[in-house]
């Protein structure tokens, strides 16, 4: 068998290179911040606005239900503002839908609607799916009702059309299989179909064995959409959530350019492994700073805080590049 040689390799001490630098900061929000009583604030969705940058987040409260919280901050680490109450709650006597609560958000800016797209899911009584809500102000949410039924979670839409349609990103699963990252079209974002998969769980012993699901909304590049996964290894000690790239094609998204062997990003510091769920990264959002080109990736951890991890989208485009083709036998 040939020898494995990492991707990329530091120059100086042939360690693997770290493409995302944690804030000093981190966590850089904990429940503690919240104006209001809550549990834990994680897994953030992230859009600039008005430029500032916002981040609506899932809260849980003692019943164990989640709802969304924004927050805003003018350098994106510190002096968040947030709202006295939530921004975003479940209302399961409109939409039955969210019985237990919403989670895990994913915003996308719709050219074409000139709205955000907020995916999010639903804890329903047979499980988690996929909610859809529309805003122009994050302060009025014009919620669309259920676009998935169960199970189904981590979702992003793409902000334009391609071909006359809309395309979603969705992490169906169904017992006794794997889990692997889908994609459908809509021409209204009520209707889905043409499912198909776009990245599969890979097998055995891989870092992205048998579950993986979409972590923040794609992001445009001039070399193609990059997209942040997470892959779930199962051990004898549980699970660990980890991250991963692929690059997908500028024009027809549903194919997959390149995909990372290797994770670029793990459960390293103490509050992403130590919390409710230990050994989890997860973020919903990253901003691309046209200006620096900077890309700052939000995320929970331990299924507890948020965290902030900063890279160069020229550097993470080199990794990618490097990377090879997705591989049928993976
Ligand atoms: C996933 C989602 C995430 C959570 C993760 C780890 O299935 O429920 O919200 O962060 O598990 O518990």
């Amino acid at each position: 068998m040939k020898r494995y040689t990492p991707t990329l390799l530091n120059l100086e001490d042939d360690s693997y290179p770290e493409l995302f630098k944690r804030s000093p900061k981190n966590p850089i929000i904990t429940a503690k911040d919240l104006p209001y009583p809550a549990h834990t604030i994680f897994n953030p969705g992230a859009t600039s606005f008005k430029d500032k940058t916002l981040l609506l987040a899932r809260v849980e409260d003692r019943r164990g239900f989640s709802h969304l919280a924004k927050a805003v901050s003018k350098d994106g680490v510190s002096k968040w503002i947030f709202d006295n109450s939530p921004t975003l709650d479940a209302e399961p006597n409109i939409h039955p839908e969210e019985r237990w609560g919403i989670e895990d958000p994913r915003i996308t800016w719709m050219t074409d609607l000139e709205k955000w797209a907020i995916t999010y899911t639903s804890f329903s009584r047979t499980g988690p799916l996929i909610s859809l809500a529309l805003t122009r102000d994050f302060v009025n949410f014009e919620k669309q009702g259920s676009i998935m039924s169960p199970d189904d979670k981590d979702a992003a839409l793409f902000p334009r059309k391609f071909n006359g349609k809309y395309l979603l990103i969705h992490r169906p699963y169904s017992d006794g299989h794997k889990a692997h990252i889908w994609v459908s079209t809509s021409t209204d974002l009520h209707s889905w179909g043409e499912n198909q998969i776009l990245l599969n769980a890979r097998n055995g012993g891989w870092w992205d064995a048998n579950k993986i699901g979409l972590s923040a909304q794609p992001l445009e590049t001039p070399e193609g959409w990059l997209l942040l996964y997470h892959g779930v290894k199962h051990t004898a000690a549980g699970a660990i959530y980890r991250l991963g790239l692929a690059l997908l094609d500028l024009e027809n998204p549903k194919k997959v350019l390149k995909r990372s062997n290797e994770w670029i990003f793990g459960p390293e510091e103490p509050y992403e492994k130590f919390g409710d769920v230990g050994y989890v990264v997860f973020p919903c959002g990253w901003i691309l700073n046209e200006a620096t080109g900077i890309v700052s990736m939000y995320y929970g951890g331990a299924d507890s805080c948020i965290g902030l991890a900063t890279a160069r989208l020229s550097d993470l485009l080199q990794y990618i590049q490097k990377c090879p083709e997705p591989s049928e036998d993976d």
